[in-house]
């Protein structure tokens, strides 16, 4: 599944969150109406309703208590790119809130890749690759040579590096605060369910490259890619498999493809530049409900449309079962770690380098900034990576 998006009605973790406002001396020392802002602890992002109500009705927190009203929201929640990127966007300027010091926790189900994880898993990702950021031809008007139909903007051949840059290629979030979100998820006892069982198992193979695929779901670090399109089949996802390599410098590996998680973060990225949100305070969390592609032997179009995977219900009970497993690791850890923050000692950010930091994938911020800048829509300018 990809999914669609709005923030899980503005779900706020606990009453505490109200004294957190009142607690912070900055706030305290500004202007009154600053002092009756929200300060989150945690943010939930989810993108549709099966992914917000699984956090209902729980034992450890009412995420009911407070039900507020943020306009910009949208009322339902519609999928995808532009609809997320606008709702984190109104969030991260509304003034009902303090947002500074609040860990912003994606936790949505998504698409998962049989190499690298398996229906039911639930992954961490350092990376949102916005994979489909590329030119696109019909594979039946492409001679035979070409491996996909995706070429890279500013380049001729699929798999180059872009020579045009927009600056949501790719996002890089915190990969020591990724590191302790694993380990609070690695407590939670997953789910699964038999058809789920079933179905992964036909991806073992004796070449045993889709192995990953067929073992029980488990807590796994791993990328995520985003595309408002929603595909599937071995050569889409193999092409993007190879685009999120060579758009991270060989550091990246997809496993899991949602339709938002990039429109999110430049979001967030542009709101952390105004310091109205930590960068630094992201978790890209997927739980995988649905492999990208069929098992050996299965028809591509028989696999997305019609296959019971069996993926999607222990997707959404994990998305609660390991979630509130790091929710409660924030919370409980606030004083000693969270409040001041997991600094993280990878780079964050774009490609541009927006949050200061030398972009470890990318061309640099001198050359990303000129290729953007050069930017045309029709038309190939140079090639910078041939
Ligand atoms: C929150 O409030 C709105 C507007 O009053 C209402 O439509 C919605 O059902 C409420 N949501 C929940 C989860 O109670
Ligand atoms: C396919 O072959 C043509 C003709 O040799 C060549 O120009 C083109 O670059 C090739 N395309 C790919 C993707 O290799
Ligand atoms: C991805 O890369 C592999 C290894 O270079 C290559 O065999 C495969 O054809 C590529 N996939 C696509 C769709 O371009
Ligand atoms: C954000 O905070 C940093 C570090 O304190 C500061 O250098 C920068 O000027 C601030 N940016 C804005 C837009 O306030
Ligand atoms: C954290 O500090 C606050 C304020 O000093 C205190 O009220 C709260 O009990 C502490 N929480 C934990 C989990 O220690
Ligand atoms: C990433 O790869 C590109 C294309 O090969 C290269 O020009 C760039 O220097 C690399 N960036 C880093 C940070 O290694
Ligand atoms: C906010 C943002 O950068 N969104 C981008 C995500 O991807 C789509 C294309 O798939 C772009 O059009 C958006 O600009």
């Amino acid at each position: 599944m990809r999914l669609q998006c709005t923030v899980a009605g503005v779900l706020l973790i606990g009453s505490s969150l109200w004294l957190q406002a009142f607690a912070n001396p900055m706030v305290m020392s500004r202007t009154p109406e600053k002092v009756s802002k929200i300060a989150p602890k945690v943010f939930i992002v989810s993108m549709f309703e099966p992914e917000t109500e699984i956090w209902w009705g729980i034992p450890e927190f009412d995420l009911l208590a407070h039900n507020i009203t943020v306009p910009g929201l949208s009322p339902i929640y519609p999928d995808s790119e532009i609809n997320a990127a606008t709702t984190i966007m109104a969030l991260t300027l509304s003034p009902l809130f303090d947002l500074r010091k609040t860990y912003f926790f994606i936790a949505g189900i998504a698409g998962v890749n049989p190499e690298r994880a398996t229906i039911g898993s639930v992954t961490f990702a350092r990376f949102a690759v916005q994979v489909a950021l590329q030119h696109e031809i019909d594979p039946r008007e492409l001679p035979a040579n070409y491996s996909t139909g995706y070429i890279p903007q500013g380049s001729y051949l699929p798999n180059q590096f872009p020579g045009n840059i927009y600056g949501t290629e790719v996002f890089e979030v915190n990969d020591d605060l990724r590191a302790i979100a694993v380990l609070f998820a690695q407590q939670a006892k997953l789910a699964d369910s038999s058809a789920a069982q079933v179905y992964r198992a036909k991806y073992a193979t004796p070449d045993g490259q889709k192995k990953i695929g067929a073992l029980p779901p488990s807590v796994v670090k791993c990328d995520v890619a985003t595309s408002d399109v929603y595909y599937s089949g071995n050569i889409l996802s193999s092409g993007f498999d190879n685009i999120t390599s060579v758009w991270t410098n060989g550091t990246g590996q997809y496993c899991s493809t949602a339709q938002e998680d990039n429109a999110t973060l430049e979001a967030l990225l542009r709101s952390s530049v105004r310091n109205l949100t930590d960068f630094s305070r992201i978790i890209v969390m997927r739980t995988a409900s649905d492999f990208d592609r069929p098992h050996p032997g299965e028809e591509a179009v028989y696999h997305l449309l019609y296959a019971n995977q069996g993926g999607f219900k222990p997707a959404v009970q994990n998305i609660y079962l390991a979630g509130v497993k790091v929710v409660e690791g924030i919370l409980s850890g606030w004083n000693t770690t969270f409040a001041a923050g997991v600094t993280p000692s990878n780079y964050i950010g774009d490609m541009f380098g927006s949050l200061g930091g030398t972009p470890d994938f990318g061309p640099g911020r001198q050359l990303s900034l000129a290729d953007a800048g050069v930017l045309r829509k029709r038309g190939l300018p140079k090639v910078r990576f041939a």
